[in-house]
């Protein structure tokens, strides 16, 4: 008798608070940065759970880690359905782990019911997709689809680690993972995360389809003044970058998002140097996260920063580099594989709307080398990147049911 598939929502919930437990912050979020102590110890408890079911686990030169399960014809090029396990420095506790953890119960229930498909299915757990650490994000899929990583080696992390030996001590710490080079064949990539916005819960949707994602960009500006005393330095002699910076944001963000509805400017982070409470500062950096649907306006609204923020160090006769840390062009996901998670949806009898990923997934990467899609699942008030994160444990499971029949789906397509 063959059994059917089943999600077991119970141990799927069960799962997720456990990797919650996983860098817990105070607030009731999670801390587990890529590369951190956090991350390996979410990675150690994934890959010791595959063990324990008998599946086969590997992690490649960037330390993506992917667990194997094997289909009838094992010379075909594995399904990949998985997202990230690293966090934010506040972040929350469905961000990454739910598609991750979703994608290993989809692996457990075809176990379970000793289910066969055409081909091998492995869950991926991507790394460094936040790149809130170490810039860039989506680092892992970046790699794994090609990019160029040479100049990763000698990054420094937002706590000042240095990559090459966080990313050396990550893949040390799993000896237990066979290691793989980084890139391989895949069939198709299937990614369930939360929306990270709030269309979902407003239009009481359980399911989003997920048909694109909008392009990203990320600037360093770093404006340098004139260091001097804060107390006898007159306002005539100062060549403050701070006050440059200040005047900068504000025009940006009193203008950028303001006239373009679809338009997102983000400053994040922000230091000075020295700073010390009583010296006017050398320098100030900050960062820019720009994001839109429309490439050219993307463009357009790069060179209105870096117009704004020439003008406003030149009017406190400062001086201002701006570098390009991140640019993500967006893309459309591939018909096909968006028809086969519709269908998944449909066999479900689920409503669902179709939708533009306001956030960038490493679903975008993967999609240049296999056709890709991406299932959503609505998060409270729509908030993410924020330690009150919340999925309701219904939409939890729905999303991994819908992922489970996409995948079984999409595993045994000939
Ligand atoms: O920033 C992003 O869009 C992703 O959630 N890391
Ligand atoms: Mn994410
Ligand atoms: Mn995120």
């Amino acid at each position: 008798m063959t059994l059917v598939p089943q999600i077991d929502g119970e141990r799927l919930l069960g799962r997720l608070d456990a990797f919650a437990r996983i860098g817990e912050t105070p607030a009731g979020g999670v801390n587990r940065q890529a590369f951190s102590v956090e991350d390996r110890s979410a990675r150690r408890l994934l890959a010791e759970l595959a063990l324990a079911r008998g599946f086969s686990v590997f992690q490649d030169g960037m330390a993506n880690l992917f667990i194997r399960r094997e289909g009838s014809d094992a010379t075909l090029p594995p399904l990949l359905i998985g997202s990230h396990l690293d966090s934010q420095p506040t972040g929350g506790r469905f961000d990454g782990a739910l598609g991750t953890l979703s994608a290993f119960e989809a692996l457990e229930a075809l176990e379970d019911a000793q289910a066969e498909t055409h081909m091998p299915i492995e869950v991926v757990a991507w790394v460094n997709e936040e790149g809130s650490r170490f810039a860039p994000g989506v680092m892992g899929s970046m790699a794994f689809t090609g990019a160029d990583t040479e100049a990763w080696k000698s990054l420094v992390g937002s706590d000042g680690a240095c990559l090459a030996g966080e990313l050396e001590a990550t893949i040390a710490a799993l000896p237990e993972a066979a290691p793989r080079p980084v890139g391989m064949p895949i069939s198709g990539y299937i990614e369930l995360h939360i929306e990270q916005g709030p269309s979902l819960e407003k239009e009481q949707l359980p399911i989003g389809v997920v048909t694109a994602v909008q392009g990203t960009r990320w600037l360093e500006v770093s404006i340098q003044g004139s260091a001097g005393h804060a107390g006898t330095t007159g306002l005539a002699y100062r060549r403050d970058p701070m006050v440059a910076a200040a005047a900068a944001m504000h025009a940006l963000q009193a203008t950028i998002m303001p006239l373009d509805t679809s338009a997102r400017l983000t400053v994040g982070r922000i230091a000075a140097q020295p700073g010390s409470i009583n010296a006017i500062p050398q320098s100030v950096t900050f960062t820019v996260d720009l994001r839109h649907p429309q490439p050219e306006r993307l463009d357009a609204i790069e060179a209105e920063v870096r117009r704004v923020c020439g003008a406003e160090a030149k009017a406190q006769d400062c001086t201002v580099t701006i570098r390009r840390s991140f640019d993500m062009p967006g893309a459309a996901f591939s018909p096909a594989m968006i028809s086969i998670v519709e269908a998944a949806v449909g066999s479900l009898h689920l409503p669902h709307k179709r939708m533009v990923s306001g956030a960038f997934h490493d679903a975008l990467f993967i999609a240049r080398v296999a056709p890709a899609a991406m299932i959503f699942v609505p998060c409270r008030d729509g908030l993410s990147h924020n330690e009150a994160e919340y999925v309701e444990p219904a939409d939890a499971v729905t999303g991994a049911r819908v992922l489970l029949q996409a995948a079984i789906a999409a595993a045994s397509a000939h």
